[in-house]
């Protein structure tokens, strides 16, 4: 009887044991919210502008891909920064607007 017991405790303490990889699995399970494949989707100047000194720098914009990997083409004038104005230069081509 008393070796029963003892082959029992064993055999839940095994299974306790196999469960925990898979537990450990579940809780590494991603957060629904997650981004869209479009990247620059819900990624606002404000939002990568973190340290609010009114541009973004290159390790501001590396908190989002689209903008990072296209740095160079909203950094028009190639200090290293993204000023708002850029942005907006960069999503209004100045071809669209022939106020001049
Ligand atoms: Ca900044
Ligand atoms: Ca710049």
């Amino acid at each position: 009887m008393k070796a029963t017991h003892t082959r029992s405790r064993f055999l839940i303490a095994a299974a306790a044991a196999a469960l925990l990889p898979l537990a450990a699995a579940w809780a590494q399970t991603p957060p629904p919210a997650e981004p869209p494949a479009d990247s620059q989707q819900g990624a606002t100047f404000e939002s990568l502008d973190t340290d609010g000194d009114g541009r973004i720098s290159k390790t501001e914009a590396a908190a989002n891909s689209g903008v990072s990997s296209q740095f160079s083409r909203y950094d028009q004038n190639g200090d290293g920064y993204i000023e708002r104005s850029e942005v907006n230069a960069a999503n209004n081509p100045p071809s669209s607007d022939s106020g001049k």
